[in-house]
């Protein structure tokens, strides 16, 4: 198989005629979505997604500062591979990236996979979690963290047998090798609601931090979890309000390990949240960001070296006046900075993941359906920290959003969270890896 990658460039040519600058979109005819993006110490980025070739393929791809493809690798064989998560490992210089496949597990389900890359895009190491009894359940990888101490956090849900009731939520630490676990841990209440982790990070003192959701009697609340490097649940809290869906996707820590917690919540039109939380888990401030009748997603965040935080998602305000694009960026205060959309014509609507890399520059990922080769493209965006370059290239448009931040009232309602044990293997395995070919075309604005 090869793809189409197209290179959008904003604003003036730098020293080596290209921008520093850019939106691009990888992809084939078919559907190619990007689910999260990371950078190594050289400022190299790196995407986990996947393309649809008759069956789903995990996708991890490598661009340099300017835009351009350096190698890109579809990976599995036997039935659908999620890539989700990836990470840049700054002990071993690899790359992480974890998700789920149904190949090889009975009745259809879903089992996690765990994969190590060189940056020149060899596969250093592939795993998977077998069943290991009980029932056949739906296990997800939503994103891996590579801790300081080298091992692997890694957020997700598990339906087995031996949790407490309906999805749970999955903490876990791999070891250096992707061999085996250190720990790892089911969340749930007991019943057969469901709870689930979207992603996890690591503080200054080797505590884990997980977010996403725990459900209630009528609705969904922000679920935050801190375990320490053992495994032991420091606290959880549940954040949200009783009248409506809360959901957390994002979570950074800054240098004195403040949290802060980024999602989105109803009632319609939804809004985006950013939470910060103290070490201790008590709220500093709460805001939400709204565009009016147009609804407003938010998912991931990141931090800069001046812990300004910056919030992805997308919103259906701006032009052109359908799914875009969005990043809110906020100070430690919780002062707005700015706000902005990216866009075409089409959608780019899905769960995007943003990197500040060492210049503070904000990388984005996720899909556009108005770009590229056709059906859903990859879609990977370098952008200035100080939201400059505004403007129209080509399909895009990139625009400052008009919307307001404000402060909610979510409260912790405490979680009734049960924490065990769940213990389970995990084996060597030889999926296909294929080093995909490509063409790319530049395009100077
Ligand atoms: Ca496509
Ligand atoms: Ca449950
Ligand atoms: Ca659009």
């Amino acid at each position: 198989m090869s793809f189409t990658q197209f290179i959008t460039q904003l604003g003036a040519a730098g020293a080596g005629g290209v921008s520093d600058y850019w939106i691009a979109t990888i992809g084939t005819a078919n559907a190619d979505v990007a689910q999260s993006v990371t950078v190594d110490g050289d400022d190299n980025i790196y995407i986990s997604g996947y393309t649809v070739q008759g069956s789903y393929y995990a996708v991890v791809a490598k661009l340099n500062t300017t835009g351009e493809v350096q190698w890109a690798n579809q990976f599995g064989s036997g039935g659908n591979f999620f890539g989700r998560g990836i990470d840049y490992d700054s002990g071993t210089g690899d790359i992480v990236v974890v998700g789920d496949t149904n190949s090889g597990v009975s009745g259809g389900t879903y089992e996690q996979f765990y994969t190590r890359w060189n940056t020149n895009g060899t596969l250093d190491r592939q795993r998977w979690k077998p069943i290991t009894g009980g029932t056949v359940g739906t296990d997800r990888a939503y994103r891996v963290h590579c801790n300081s101490d080298g091992t692997y956090a890694v957020a997700g849900s598990n339906t087995h047998s031996s949790n407490y009731g309906g999805v749970d939520a999955w903490s876990q630490r791999l070891n250096s090798s992707l061999n085996t676990t250190v720990w790892s841990k089911t969340h749930g209440q007991s019943s057969t609601r469901a709870e689930i982790y979207y992603h996890v990070t690591e503080d200054n003192g080797g505590n884990s931090i997980f977010v996403g959701k725990i459900e209630g009697a009528s609705y969904d609340d922000m679920l935050i979890s801190k375990l320490n490097s053992s495994g032991t649940v420091q606290w959880h809290v549940r954040f949200g309000n009783t009248s409506a869906d809360q959901y957390a996707w994002g979570v950074v820590v800054d240098s004195v390990n403040n949290i802060y917690v980024t999602g989105y919540g109803g009632p319609a039109p939804y809004h985006g949240i950013i939470l910060k939380f103290n070490s201790s888990g008590t709220l500093q401030w709460q805001r939400k960001y709204s565009t009016g009748s147009d609804t407003f997603i938010g998912y991931d965040c990141a931090i800069d070296s001046s812990n300004n935080i910056y919030m992805v998602g997308y919103t259906a305000a701006g032009t052109p006046s359908n799914d875009n694009l969005a990043i809110v960026k906020v100070n430690n205060s919780g002062t707005l900075q700015w706000a902005r959309c990216l866009g075409s014509n089409g959608s780019e609507a899905t769960r995007h993941s943003i990197v500040i890399d060492s210049n503070d520059n904000i990388v984005v990922c996720g899909v556009t359906d108005g770009a590229g080769a056709g059906s859903n493209e990859a879609l990977i965006a370098r952008l200035p920290s100080d939201g400059s370059l505004t403007g129209t290239y080509g399909v895009w448009t990139y625009e400052a959003l008009s919307g307001t931040l404000t402060t909610p009232s979510f409260t912790d309602s405490g979680t009734g969270l049960n924490d065990g044990s769940f213990t389970h293997s995990i084996a060597t395995t030889s999926y296909s890896n294929t080093t995909l070919s490509y063409t790319e075309t530049v395009e100077y604005m």
